[in-house]
């Protein structure tokens, strides 16, 4: 047989990876022996059988490409071509509210439209709990899609697919929220491994271990992720954090002294914009420890 083909990269590991061949058949592919670049889950890829083997011929141009910082703090790319970044949060574990500014830094500097799914929300019938209402406003009045729903249950999931509709959209978040849950109601007919502990043993929690990308007929794809304690930046600018902080940076244009550390200084715009609710004091904690972890990216 000849004459490449075109597929989707479902995923993508050290030595191999697995594409979306026609009518929906995965082909397990090789990764050419040059000095190309790696495939990752998302990618479209020019692939062809040589000598038996399926191998990817070359990785086509990316629109944009997801990097999180590696052990060292390497740049290390996880994900292409993506159309949204839904951030999945739960009342438990309880949210973490520095990962998901960690995330919309990122989404900015990829820009990329973070969303975010509260996901359990059959757990909180009737109110969601301080902490999770609180990153739902902020979320809104950063300009974000914001749904709820349960993946338990499935309420609330046909509405988010309709807001995804046709989109590749990555689930992130941290270990247990439901990524890998809400990935099984969106595509029903999988049969995802989820984190459910066995009662007798308290052995065998599914969490996942590799981003997979798994496609719907209708063209929404989704890529669930392995869940995460941390994000790290330093591969971005403090420009990008601060894309991601309107409400600081602009308290910041308020300061009487140009220098102003927002500390003691009199006329501070930030102490103002604190006082008045326009800013909390959580987001300028979080602002100033990103901009501290992003300044050796100058
Ligand atoms: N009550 C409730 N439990 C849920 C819901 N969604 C998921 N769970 C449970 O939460 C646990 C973790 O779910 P997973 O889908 O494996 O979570 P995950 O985010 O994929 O976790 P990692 O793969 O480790 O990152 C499982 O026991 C699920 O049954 C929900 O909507 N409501
Ligand atoms: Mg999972
Ligand atoms: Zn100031």
């Amino acid at each position: 047989m000849s004459g490449a083909r075109i597929a989707r990269v479902v995923m993508s590991t050290g030595n191999h990876c697995v594409v979306a061949a026609a009518e929906g058949r995965l082909e397990r592919c090789q990764l050419p022996n040059r000095r190309g670049r790696r495939p990752v889950c998302g990618d479209h890829v020019e692939w062809d059988w040589l000598r038996g083997t399926a191998t990817i011929i070359r990785v086509l141009e990316r629109r944009n490409v997801i990097e999180r910082g590696d052990f060292r703090g390497q740049p290390r790319p996880l994900a292409a071509n993506i159309d949204h970044i839904l951030l999945v949060v739960a009342a438990e574990p309880a949210p973490d509210g520095l990962l998901s500014d960690r995330y919309r830094v990122l989404a900015g500097a990829m820009g990329v439209p973070l969303g975010l799914w509260v996901n359990k929300a059959d757990l909180h019938p009737h109110a969601a709990p301080a902490c999770l209402a609180d990153l739902m406003q902020q979320h809104r009045a950063l300009g974000g899609l914001v749904h709820a729903g349960s993946a338990s249950t499935g309420a609330g999931v046909a509405a988010l697919a309709r807001a995804l509709q046709g989109q590749t959209v990555i689930l992130v978040g941290q270990s247990g929220v439901g990524k890998s849950s809400l990935t099984q109601g969106l595509i029903p007919s999988l049969e995802l491994r989820i984190g459910a502990i066995s009662q007798a043993s308290g052995q065998g929690r599914h969490t996942t271990t590799e981003t997979r990308l798994f496609a719907r007929d209708d063209g929404l794809a989704i890529i669930d992720s392995p869940g995460v304690r941390t994000l790290r930046l330093d591969h971005l600018a403090p420009d990008d954090v601060d894309r991601a902080f309107p409400e600081v940076l602009e308290a910041t244009g308020h300061c009487r002294f140009r220098n102003c550390r927002h500390d003691q200084e009199p006329q501070c715009g930030v102490h103002a914009a604190i006082e008045s609710g326009r800013l909390t004091a959580a987001r300028l904690e979080r602002w100033r420890s990103l901009r501290a972890e992003t300044q050796g990216a100058l």
